[in-house]
């Protein structure tokens, strides 16, 4: 997942950690930044005889990726000495998709973070550019969206109603999500919202029977509003705990598509509205998801196909960009394929993955 962000953000997290030892060196007294490089030595405890030279210790060749410590004095970064790297990454960003507000936003929390003085014992100058860029990733990445916890603190049932373009993984992600609340022991009813395309009806039938949910559903033709709002009565009369809606996909510029799903907001009254987009689209669906937010309303967000995706510019951009959090990203065509997204865990995975 993301493989290509992961590479871009590794290299970038050494290129700014190589400017920021070089300015280290440069703040070195004569002689020390040269034994510090050869052999970077065990931490150092704060001591009142600040410039000493490092000690050559026996340690040396223990450490194969030289990295300079800030021992017992500051580091002073001045924007000049990352100004370069920042840029470098600046470019990365934007050419993995990541949205030009979500870039800028991440550029400046690095900057802030690293520019300026610092003055901790013993932590490597990468320690200090890693933790700069996690947070500012996590800022932009904003806090994610706990499901569970939502409908264990709601009025049951929780109607949760899923929109999106053609095509993008909206039927399966209910059944996934079918599949994980159920997982979580909670009762699940599925709407057979989408009666506008040929074999909709039955595609979520055949899910929900997979998995032993019960679906609600009209004839193809239907109005949806009416299946929906039968959905919800089926899950207040036999106290079902969730309410999902499948609807049919549509582009944000059809009008009569969007006053058919401003009637079923108004008929069916979801708790959530959750826009469902795929990865693999970049910035296509950071656009997308801007516009059914201005005009239906969103929530929460949820990328499928993430699997697919090496660039991760939508994921790191569209919470930022719409100020909605992303709840889970699809990662397969199996029921499983779905995490809810927690943006600590994907930024570890960022930063510090493996292949
Ligand atoms: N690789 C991968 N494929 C996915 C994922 N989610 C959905 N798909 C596939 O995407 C295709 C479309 O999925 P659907 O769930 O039918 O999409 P939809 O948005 O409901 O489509 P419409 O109802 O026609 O608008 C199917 O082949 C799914 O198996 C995912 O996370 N990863
Ligand atoms: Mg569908």
């Amino acid at each position: 997942m993301f493989a290509g962000l992961r590479e871009k953000l590794q290299a970038a997290r050494d290129r700014l950690g190589s400017s920021l030892q070089a300015a280290a060196a440069s703040q070195e007294p004569e002689g020390q930044a040269a034994q510090q490089a050869a052999a970077p030595g065990p931490v150092q405890e704060d001591r009142p005889d600040e410039g000493r030279p490092a000690p050559a210790s026996a340690s040396t060749g223990f450490v194969d990726k030289v990295r300079v410590l800030i021992r017992d004095r500051e580091l002073i970064v001045s924007e000049r000495d990352v100004a370069d790297a920042l840029s470098e990454l600046e470019m990365t960003l934007l050419e993995s998709d990541v949205a030009l507000p979500a870039t800028d936003a991440i550029i400046a929390g690095v900057r802030k973070n690293l520019v300026g003085k610092h003055r901790k014992i013993g932590e490597s100058v990468d320690a200090l550019v890693l933790g700069a860029l996690k947070s500012a990733l996590l800022e932009v990445l904003g806090s994610g969206f706990d499901l569970g916890g939502y409908i264990r603190t709601h009025d049951r049932p929780v109607k949760i109603l899923f929109t999106g373009v053609n095509g993008t993984g909206k039927t399966t992600t209910v059944a996934k999500i079918g599949a994980y609340l159920k997982g979580q022991g909670f009762t699940v009813v599925i709407g057979a919202g989408d009666t506008y395309r040929a074999g909709a009806i039955e595609q979520i039938g055949v899910h929900a029977g997979r998995l032993g949910i019960k679906v609600i559903q009209h004839q193809e033709g239907a109005d949806p509003s009416a299946v929906l709002f039968d959905t919800v009565q089926y899950a207040s009369s036999h106290k079902i705990d969730v309410v999902l809606a499948d609807t049919a996909g549509r582009f944000h510029t059809k009008a009569n598509l969007m006053n058919q799903l401003d009637k079923i907001k108004r008929v069916m009254k979801p708790d959530l509205i959750v826009y469902v987009d795929e990865a693999v689209a970049g910035n296509d669906a950071v656009t997308r998801a801007s516009e059914f937010n201005r005009t239906i309303g969103a929530d929460a967000v949820v990328l499928t196909k993430a699997d697919m995706d090496s660039r991760g510019g939508a994921a790191i951009s569209i919470a930022h960009t719409i100020g909605k959090p992303l709840m889970f990203i699809g990662t397969g065509q199996a029921y499983t394929d779905i995490i809810p997204f927690e943006p600590a865990k994907v930024v570890d995975e960022l930063l510090e993955g493996g292949a």
